[in-house]
């Protein structure tokens, strides 16, 4: 008999965290994630996959955590004994990392250092192998060194956000290398969805363009449009996680497009998709300006699809017209031209993710 595989996730209610519990749940997996506590509930992406643990072949499983606080991951370790963890737990927002600093890297540098103590006290005394995956960030390649950015291109983070990952990246090179740990790399380019975090400046824009469509706000406030963008779609990236820690060999992988975007095209699109001018509805805001800017990012997957045999479904007019359809049918309206009829329905996970909303 084949051992059941079960992974643990951190950062389980997030964007990320809900769609790689899914396409593990999928893969035959027994899920187990981390979850804070909240005064209200904070699982609405998850909730649709949760069921009653009491009942019989349950396979997804929550246990209250957090990434600053070592003594209960080490104890959920202990609980669940993963052989495979994602650690996708963040304070991820790179604005708020300026705001929050010393929080942004507690969560996300020492949390991880957290848990990667955790995993080599558990795995020395167990001697059960467990495969870690890291959730990098292309905001590690920050101010411009190269173009297009691949694994072996200098960082040079620009927010507190981007150090602690920096941080993050080296530590998880550091146990693979100095305790033999299966650890892996994801340096992910912004991955977007209907379910991307409303403050994210793709769900911003398309939430404004429903509810501006739908007359229920006029006005949209932005910081820097200037700003380029390797967007890729997140379902997608969180098989390419899964694919990185079922290799023989740990390694370190960027996963994007290849293609870039300003935040200004994504306006026009969105706006365009309900025949609207964006121009006549944004105004600048300098509050959503960032004290430093990463100016341009576009990544090069290269070793990933020849590695990982992984490559990009969803086109950036796919990604945009996604998230805007799924935001204005989220306020009980349909597309004014049937555009979406058009020009995605005809792949098959696209209609998914809009049947999901
Ligand atoms: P989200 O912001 O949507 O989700 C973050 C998750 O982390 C939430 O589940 C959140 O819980 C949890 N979390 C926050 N603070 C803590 C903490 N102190 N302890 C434990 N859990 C915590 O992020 P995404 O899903 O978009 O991203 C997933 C990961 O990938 C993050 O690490 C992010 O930094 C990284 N990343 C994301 C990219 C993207 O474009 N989306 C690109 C590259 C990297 P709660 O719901 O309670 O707030
Ligand atoms: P980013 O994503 O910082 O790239 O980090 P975000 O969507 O916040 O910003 C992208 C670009 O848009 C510009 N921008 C605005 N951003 C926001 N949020 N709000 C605005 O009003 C606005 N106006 C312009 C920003 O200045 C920026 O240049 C995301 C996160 O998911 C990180 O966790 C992840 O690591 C990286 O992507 C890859």
């Amino acid at each position: 008999m084949t051992q059941q595989k079960r992974a643990l996730i951190t950062g389980i209610t997030g964007q990320d965290g809900s769609y790689l519990s899914e396409f593990l749940l999928e893969q035959g997996y027994e899920v187990h994630g981390i979850i804070r506590r909240t005064s209200t509930f904070n699982t609405d992406r998850i909730d649709h996959i949760y069921e009653d643990p009491h009942k019989e072949g349950v396979r997804l499983f929550l246990h209250y955590g957090d990434l600053t606080d070592g003594t209960t991951l080490r104890r959920i370790l202990e609980e669940v004994q993963p052989t495979e963890i994602y650690n996708l737990g963040a304070q991820s927002h790179v604005r708020v990392s300026f705001d929050a600093p010393e929080y942004t890297v507690d969560a996300v540098g020492m949390g991880t250092l957290r848990l990667l103590e955790a995993i080599r006290d558990y795995q020395g005394r167990t001697g059960i192998q467990v495969r870690f995956y890291q959730a990098g960030s292309s905001e590690m390649f920050g101010l411009v060194q190269e173009v297009p950015q691949k694994e072996t291109t200098p960082f040079y983070p620009r927010s507190p956000y981007a150090c602690a990952k920096v941080y993050a990246h080296w530590q998880t090179v550091n146990y693979r290398e100095s305790y033999g740990l299966f650890a892996c790399n994801g340096i992910l380019f912004n991955h977007e969805s209907p379910r991307r975090g409303e403050t994210f400046v793709t769900r911003k824009i398309t939430m404004a363009v429903a509810r501006i469509f739908a007359g229920r706000q006029k006005k949209l406030y932005m910081g820097n449009l200037d700003a380029k963008r390797d967007w890729g779609y997140a379902k997608d990236y969180v098989k390419a996680m899964w694919m990185m820690l079922q290799q023989d060999e740990p390694d370190d992988y960027v996963i994007a497009t290849g293609e870039t975007h300003t935040v200004r095209e994504f306006l026009e699109l969105a706006f365009g998709y309900v025949n609207l001018n964006w121009q006549d509805h944004v105004e600048f805001d300098p509050r959503y300006l960032r004290p430093a800017e990463v100016d341009l990012l576009i990544g090069d997957p290269t070793k990933a699809q020849q590695k990982l045999g992984w490559k990009p479904s969803v086109t950036f007019e796919e990604l945009v017209s996604l998230m805007v359809e799924a935001d204005l049918q989220a306020l009980g309206l349909t597309s004014p031209n049937g555009k979406l009829a058009n020009a995605i329905m005809d792949n098959a996970m696209i209609r998914q993710e809009v049947g999901v909303l």
